[in-house]
């Protein structure tokens, strides 16, 4: 590690406001280039902690850049794990806000729901399937806080991984039933298709990345609680969305998840 526990603090109210009150920031290495992950993630903590010293309760977490679609668009070659806050989530068929996002994207992903919980290190997709109360369809809102969506690793995990807004489906699935490995998933705007893909995009099962969740959470003692909603990645590359728009993502098997941009 490289910060001090006051420029943690400090990233972690910089980067944290530029969030609630949305406007693009340099990216944090910029300015600490000797930043490591455990720093990053320490940002990122900070950030976590501020929402729930004022009452935010922690839902669950999203893994990011897991498939090869995402990494090739982002230029990285890591996935990087963030967390869900209550106040992301938006209803199905709902609207939300670009006035509270500063350049938002959109993407098609799995969701699982846990029953039991999941740690590290060692975690491995049985335990994962076994762990899982049911798997529904979502799609992730992602607003870097970085200008031009343009960031290197360090800093995309201390902006805790993009995370803006999430909506779910009400379709709940089994895992032991589902072949979400071959299970296709298409994201739609304004009546086009924009991408399709299927699970295996996602580190070729997406309980790969259940796993590979717990197995980093453990290297800083952490892990997913029972009754955690985790984003497994996107399917397929991130697609930009403005004022306007209308999303309908289609998972086989899963039924639908619509919002409107306004
Ligand atoms: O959910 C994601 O894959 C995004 C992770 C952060 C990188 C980005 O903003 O594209
Ligand atoms: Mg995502």
């Amino acid at each position: 590690m490289s910060l001090t526990q006051e420029q943690i603090l400090a990233l972690a109210e910089h980067l944290e406001n530029a969030e609630l009150a949305p406007h693009d920031v340099k990216k944090v290495t910029d300015d600490y280039p000797d930043m490591d992950f455990h720093d990053a993630y320490a940002v990122q903590e900070a950030i976590r902690a501020r929402k729930e010293a004022r009452g935010t309760r922690i839902v669950g977490m999203k893994m990011g850049l897991t498939s090869r679609a995402k990494m090739q668009q982002m230029g990285v070659d890591t996935p990087v794990y963030g967390f869900l806050a209550d106040y992301f989530e938006r209803p199905d068929s709902g609207e939300i806000k670009v006035s509270e996002l500063i350049h938002p994207k959109v993407e098609a992903e799995i969701a699982f729901v846990t029953k039991k919980a999941l740690r590290g290190p060692g975690c491995h997709v049985g335990a994962v399937l076994a762990a899982t109360d049911f798997v529904i369809p979502a799609v992730e809102i992602i607003d870097s806080r970085y200008e031009n969506f343009r960031f290197d690793l360090v800093s995309v995990v201390a902006d805790n991984a993009s995370s803006s807004r999430f909506v779910t489906g009400t379709t709940m699935g089994d895992p032991a039933q589902l072949d979400l490995r071959n299970m296709g998933m298409v994201l739609e705007k304004n009546g086009q298709i924009m991408e399709l893909g299927a699970g295996a995009a996602v580190l070729g099962h997406p309980a790969t990345s259940i796993a590979m969740l717990a197995n980093m959470l453990a290297e800083r003692g952490q892990e997913i609680p029972a009754g955690s909603l985790i984003l497994s990645g996107a399917v397929t590359a991130a697609i930009p969305v403005e004022a306007g728009d209308s999303i309908v993502m289609r998972a086989q098997g899963l039924g639908s998840v619509s919002m409107r941009f306004v």
